[in-house]
């Protein structure tokens, strides 16, 4: 079995760590990216259509606000449904400008570059498989100003401390000028917040099993799967939807590829994402402390879901 060295320091580390922990970029394998598109298309998941309906009815302001640009950065690419929307009206404001799909997964590039083709055949599309931030140093060397886009509320999967220096970082590769386009779900009533996470036909319980599921795949673990309970809940203190796996008994897993046997309690759990949901300070307090200047915000008809355009200061 050939490991990958990333997935295997990850998943020693969370397993052997106390409260056990694993990240959520593990999430996104062949499978569980596969998941997370089916959780887009569930009644619950209410923050996708948000967003797409935000672009819909303000995508011509957002484009006005950020005017004349020479190339539009998306980072994290991926199917593009949203970003087409959001592009349309991008590209009437700046006609001659190219677009630039960054992910560190080169399918996941490929994937927006053939559909961005298909939808608007005239555009440069200039696919870069990279880190964010290196991506947008080589992106530098075409002239004139940058849109920068981070939405879908990836920065939500981020506490304050690591968003911080994450934007701050890719702030460190941008020009005076240049804009990012932040996108952020809004804290909510958590009677709607919970299903978003928990819904009815169990699709986000099977991309939160997932993780168990790769590390028997690559990493020859053990896991019964229906040993484990999805847990969903809203921790108010810290304005964020937390995920966990439950073990349903006491158990030990080994997983042959770590040479580990990890010992469980009954109800202990795994801490696998943190899914923070903003008030408009907190979005003020990140962009701020990371350099940015938020110049304008734009909300859905239902107020769940936000846009913000901010600059380099
Ligand atoms: C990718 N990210 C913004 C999603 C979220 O809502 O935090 C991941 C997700 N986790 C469970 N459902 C969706």
């Amino acid at each position: 079995m050939a490991v990958d060295p990333d997935l295997s320091s990850a998943v020693r580390r969370g397993l052997t760590a106390r409260p056990k922990r694993l990240p959520p970029h593990l999430f996104y394998d062949r499978e569980g990216s596969q998941l997370f598109e089916a959780i887009t298309e569930l009644p619950e998941y209410y923050l996708t259509r948000a967003e797409l309906q935000l672009f819909q009815a303000h995508g011509p302001a957002i484009a006005a606000a950020a005017g004349d640009v020479s190339a539009v950065v998306e980072l994290g690419s991926g199917s593009a449904k949203k970003t087409q929307v959001l592009l349309e009206a991008l590209l009437r404001v700046a006609p001659k400008a190219a677009f630039v799909a960054v992910d560190v997964s080169a399918a996941a590039v490929e994937m927006t570059r053939a559909t961005l083709r298909a939808r608007f055949p005239g555009l440069e599309v200039v696919p870069i498989q990279d880190e964010f931030h290196l991506a947008l140093e080589k992106v530098q060397v075409r002239p004139g100003r940058k849109l920068v886009l981070f939405i879908g509320s990836s920065v939500g999967n981020f506490d304050a401390a690591e968003a911080v220096e994450l934007l701050a970082t890719w702030r460190a590769s941008m020009r005076p000028g240049d804009a990012l386009l932040l996108g952020t779900d809004l804290r909510k009533d958590p009677a709607l917040l919970v299903p978003a996470y928990d819904d009815a036909r169990g699709v986000t319980a099977r991309f939160n099993k997932n993780l168990l599921a790769r590390i028997n795949r690559d990493l020859g673990g053990h896991f019964d799967l229906d040993a484990f309970r999805h847990v969903a809940v809203w921790n108010a203190e810290a304005s964020r939807i937390e995920m966990h796996l439950e073990s349903e008994r006491a158990q030990v897993v080994a997983v042959d590829g770590l040479g580990l046997s990890v010992r469980f309690e009954p109800g202990e759990r795994i801490h696998t994402e943190n899914s923070y949901k903003y008030t408009p300070e907190m979005v003020e307090e990140i962009l701020g402390r990371a350099g940015f200047q938020r110049e304008r915000t734009w909300t859905d008809d239902r107020g769940l879901f936000a846009e913000h355009l901010a600059r380099v200061k």
